[in-house]
């Protein structure tokens, strides 16, 4: 039976809230997660920052910190307008859908996380045909072949309509690629009446990377999708940013695929912390990465490729002499000390590093490879 008044005089302040939850995370954190930033958590900041947040029906644009959220993404993107959506996924959906339909074409690379690792959603969902590009050591496509691939004017062609592009390269071990390909595929784009589209999930690590701000990459793009919750922590979505007018129609094609959300300000809350807060110490997990790469490629079976750790990734591989398999390995890693590293298939590992991986967690995960690798 439900007591009316058994929680009288129960009133605890908001910090000992926030230190109560903080407490009972506690002891999930022995965990040491290396498989990706997405499983990183929101920080105490953006715990608090969503408690607080006023809130709106954003669906009726009257979520202010929906609205404030999507004005700091787009100046921090260097475009006019942002549209909040609720993951990597649905903004290159959104994004993709708004610029081309059924029947038309996107110039794509072949590994792209759009091809590989959303379901096959533009073709699946907006009929619109990939022609899928190989990229080389770094995830660029060749500009001569992209221009090749553009079609000429025929009934029986699809009709091409946008170059999709991404930054940092996920499946190139998140490669930054920097800004002179992207200028490159813009030219060809303006010579052809195309529509560009970036894939940014990870834009605030590229520009890092390369020392740059993120509009120094997004100039030569139309629209771009970046993630809050991988890197930058927060613990749910995505800003799609373009023009005001493509931001207009996207905010339909939103609608549509059922991207409406109403008090939204909850999570944008954590995005504007996310914004504010975590992307000026990605450097910091860029080091980590590069310290684990460091020490990865001291220990005898393991082989990894220096010049492709420029992020927060670290791919690496087991050497042929080496009997065990990747899968085997991450799980006595997991069983036997709570460290979990992704196994991409049965040679090779994705670490990749965020803000709950710190230093010493890294030196943890050298030490329990390096005596699993032994026996
Ligand atoms: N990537 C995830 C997995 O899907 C592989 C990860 O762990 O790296 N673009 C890029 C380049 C991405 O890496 C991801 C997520 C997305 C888009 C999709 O973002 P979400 O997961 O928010 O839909």
């Amino acid at each position: 039976m439900c007591t009316k008044g058994a929680f009288a005089g129960l009133q605890p302040t908001f910090e000992l809230a926030i230190s109560l939850i903080l407490r009972k995370l506690n002891h999930k954190m022995d965990r040491i997660d290396f498989r990706s930033d997405t499983v990183s958590w929101p920080t105490p900041a953006m715990r608090e920052a969503m408690a607080v947040a006023p809130v709106g029906d954003d669906v009726y644009g009257e979520d202010p910190t929906v609205n404030e959220l999507e004005a700091l993404a787009a100046q921090m993107t260097g475009k006019e307008a942002g549209l909040f959506v609720s993951s990597g996924t649905m903004g290159n959906l959104v994004g993709i859908l708004t610029h081309a339909t059924r029947g038309e074409e996107i110039i794509v690379g072949r590994d792209s996380h759009v091809m590989l690792w959303e379901a096959g959603s533009v073709a699946a969902l907006g009929g619109v045909v990939p022609l899928a590009l190989p990229t080389d050591r770094y995830g660029r496509m060749s500009l001569d072949a992209v221009e090749s691939a553009v079609r000429y004017d025929d009934v029986h062609l699809p009709r091409t309509r946008l170059i999709h592009v991404e930054n940092s390269y996920g499946s190139k071990a998140g490669y930054p690629i920097a800004p002179d390909y992207f200028a490159g595929i813009w030219e060809i784009a303006q010579r052809h009446n195309l529509n560009v589209h970036l894939d940014g999930a990870r834009l605030f690590n590229a520009a890092a990377a390369l020392n740059l701000d993120a509009p120094d990459i997004a100039r030569f793009v139309d629209s771009v999708t970046f993630c809050l919750s991988k890197g930058l922590c927060a613990p749910v979505g995505s800003v799609l940013c373009g023009t005001a007018d493509f931001i207009h129609r996207a905010r339909r094609m939103r609608k549509a695929v059922g991207g409406g959300m109403r008090q939204a300000g909850i999570l944008a809350a954590a995005g504007i912390v996310a914004l504010e807060e975590m992307v000026g110490r990605l450097d910091i997990d860029h080091r980590n990465a590069c310290l684990l790469a460091e020490g990865l490629s001291q220990i005898r079976g393991i082989e990894v490729d220096m010049e492709m750790v420029r992020t927060n990734m670290v791919f690496f591989s087991l050497a042929d002499d080496v009997p065990l398999d990747a899968h085997e390995i991450a799980r006595r890693m997991r069983d036997e000390a709570n460290i979990w590293v992704g196994d991409r298939d049965a040679r090779s590992f994705r670490a990749v590093t965020h803000y709950w991986i710190k230093k010493s967690d890294v030196e943890v995960f050298l030490d329990v490879l390096g005596s699993v690798m032994m026996g």
